[in-house]
């Protein structure tokens, strides 16, 4: 039987060493056994992996109409989001044959030359834009660039793709932050795997030596920190 989209991008996370198991601290200051680092995607096989991961992902909403097909561009957050954009908008055309443009914002806003806050296709009024993001904890980063897209035009978000949903509560509700930017915004939030099923594939998995990949520890701490914030 074929694996599921989340085991495989399970194995892929984990040979890409993008899922670490430590003692982290989060943007939202929560103290994590474990992180998820985009950063590790750092060559053209690993971004085109990831890319077509994505749009894989986008493909499968795409035909249970949970996004629209007519997405006018794929919009990625500075910095990490410009690779995804980019990726995802490559394998959307060149696997999906979809036609999309790639769009992401500057840091700051450029006074000369093309000038403004975006690069890529130019948002204009009514545009269909699909967010594409790295991991969702609390929400913030997307809070963040909303604004700034609407500030430039009247467009429509029909969604935000991101890798994974870490499926943790919000600071002042049991409502996981997927589900709080859902309901604030109206658009709907997928993620290619969330962190349960992150952990579910990973212990079916095991090492050269045959030991398990995820020992009885590492699975304990992740259990316990998702018992205290997971939604
Ligand atoms: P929120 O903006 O609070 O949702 O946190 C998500 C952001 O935190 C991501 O875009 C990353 O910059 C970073 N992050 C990770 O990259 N991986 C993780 O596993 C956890 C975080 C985090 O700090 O929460």
């Amino acid at each position: 039987m074929a694996e599921t989209l989340a085991h495989r991008f399970t194995e892929f996370l984990l040979e890409s060493n993008a899922l670490k198991f430590g003692d982290f601290t989060l943007k939202s200051g929560r103290q994590s056994p474990y992180f998820i680092n985009a950063g590790a995607f750092d060559d053209g096989r690993k971004i085109a992996t990831l890319g077509a991961f994505y749009a894989e992902k986008i493909s499968q909403a795409i035909v249970h109409n949970t996004i629209p097909r007519d997405v006018d561009t794929v919009f990625g957050p500075a910095y990490k989001g410009i690779p995804l954009a980019v990726s995802t908008a490559i394998a959307l055309t060149a696997r999906h044959n979809m036609t999309v443009g790639y769009t992401f914002d500057r840091k700051e806003k450029k006074d000369h030359g093309d000038g403004g806050w975006m690069v890529g296709t130019p948002l204009k009024d009514g545009m269909k834009v699909l967010l594409v993001d790295d991991v969702m904890t609390a929400g913030t980063a997307v809070r963040e660039v909303i604004p700034k897209l609407k500030a430039e035009a009247d467009v429509e978000v029909v969604g935000l793709v991101l890798s994974v949903d870490r499926m943790e509560k919000t600071k002042d509700s049991d409502l996981s932050a997927v589900k709080a930017v859902e309901a604030e915004f109206g658009f709907p939030v997928l993620a290619i795997a969330n962190v349960r099923e992150i952990f579910d594939a990973a212990a079916k998995m095991k090492n050269a030596d045959g030991t398990p990949l995820l020992g009885h520890e590492l699975r304990q701490r992740a259990e316990s920190y998702l018992e205290q914030y997971g939604a």
